[in-house]
């Protein structure tokens, strides 16, 4: 453990970090763009929110730095897609593309599930035809136990025909879409890697104490996409909407353990497993979705999820309306001009933390006296953390609050909705 970072609150920093990375396309999940890719599997140290440094491994995209995770695999739909694979670690490693069909493996030498490379050996190009849409994830297929506790994994995303539709049906439409891919790691198992004795892992005793949503633990979650401060760790976790906006969230379990995840403010609609839309024949659309409160998704496997927060059925007026005013944009029409039904306390009464913007209207910052040490709610935005229900999860290194959490912020309409 030869690394430490400083770890600092992260709304704190957001505008500092927005102001020098670049931002992804509106509401597009970064990665890297297809259909070739180079990758080369290599070791790297995974910061975590507390001030620790994982010794890990990766794949990198080329000659870049090892990520945790991998870099995500932006294709389309239709596309032949060729992935090189080189190998920088003291072990083989391989790739498997679960749910595509058809991968060919050409050079390195052969393995249990797929051809592999060896340290330092001849790379494999995996190649297929990203015949169907939808989210993916992609694995080591050596020592898959092992690879994946140590960071060989990644988001693998085929991009439908059709410009907004995560499948080749209306019900997938979008307008924005987000990745949370979920793993977990033990730091016992990296330190006896880090130091050569890897013979002496016994997953029999394998007990996590991180908890990550793309690569990140809360609230570094929180922080900006390319900051600086996390150079082995690109992407943040953090979904931005309007009122009735259509997310679509690209959930992926690439670990090992059961995450009922759970987004406050809106059940989410499973639209899709596996890459596969839940529909009861081809083109009837997602008619066999279903509403969760929470899911958990399958190690190994992922989900699709719809989630549009517009306040529907609070019984009152997000934005503090009276009944003559014009409705907003994503509006839940029919508690239009309700009145807010609680009296609100004396401000003296209150602690208001850091995401209260004074008044409990979406857009409307009311009264709030000077609390050092937080960050107001600029926007008078809603904050809805998105969570694993289980809470020995929302911790790091078993220090609450953290791990696989971060917040949804819903913005007032009239507010650009930033780029995470
Ligand atoms: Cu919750």
């Amino acid at each position: 453990m030869t690394k430490h970072t400083t770890s600092m609150g992260g709304a704190m920093l957001l505008a500092l970090a927005l102001a020098s990375f670049p931002a992804p396309a509106r509401g597009a999940i970064p990665g890297v763009e297809g259909p070739s890719f180079s990758l080369t599997a290599r070791a790297g140290f995974v910061s975590t929110p507390e001030g620790g440094s994982i010794y890990s491994w990766g794949y990198a995209d080329g000659a870049g730095l090892m990520q945790y995770p991998g870099p995500s695999l932006l294709v389309d739909e239709g596309d032949v897609v060729t992935v090189t694979l080189s190998n920088e670690l003291p072990v083989n490693v391989s790739i498997v593309f679960p749910g595509q069909q058809g991968v060919t493996a050409l050079g390195g030498v052969p393995g249990a599930l797929t051809s592999e490379v060896e340290p330092g050996g001849t790379p494999v190009t995996y190649q297929f035809t990203a015949a169907r849409p939808g989210t993916y994830q992609y694995f080591t297929g050596t020592d898959t136990q092992l690879g994946v506790e140590m960071g060989l994994v990644g988001a693998l995303i085929v991009r439908s025909a059709t410009a907004g539709w995560a499948y080749g049906h209306a019900d997938g439409a979008y307008d924005r879409e987000f990745l949370v891919l979920e793993t977990e790691m033990d730091p016992i198992i990296h330190e006896l890697v880090e130091t050569g004795r890897i013979a002496e892992v016994d997953f029999t005793a394998y007990r996590p104490v991180y908890w990550f949503l793309n690569g990140r633990s809360a609230p570094d979650t929180m922080v900006p996409a390319g900051a600086q401060w996390f150079p082995h760790q690109p992407y943040s976790c953090m979904p931005m909407s309007h009122p009735g906006d259509r997310l679509l969230v690209r959930l992926i379990n690439a670990g090992r353990g059961l995450h009922p995840f759970h987004t406050h403010g809106q059940h989410m609609r499973i639209i899709a497993q596996d890459g596969r839309l839940l529909e009861s024949a081809p083109g009837a659309g997602a008619d066999l979705s279903f509403l969760r409160f929470t899911t958990t998704v399958a190690p190994g496997g992922t989900e699709d999820a719809i989630y549009s927060w517009t306040g529907d059925n609070l019984g009152w007026d997000v934005y503090g309306h009276r009944p003559g005013d014009p409705l907003e944009p994503g509006e839940y029409a029919l508690d239009h001009g309700k009145p807010f039904p609680v009296i609100m306390p004396d401000p003296k009464d209150l602690e208001p933390g850091p995401y209260y913007a004074g008044s409990p209207f979406l857009g409307v910052a009311g009264y709030r006296p000077p609390v050092a040490g937080t960050s107001p709610n600029a926007h008078a935005g809603y904050v809805f953390m998105w969570h694993s229900h289980k809470e020995y999860e929302m911790v790091n290194n078993d220090t609450p609050p953290g791990g696989m959490m971060t917040m949804l912020i819903v913005e007032h309409p009239d507010v650009p909705v930033m780029e995470m």
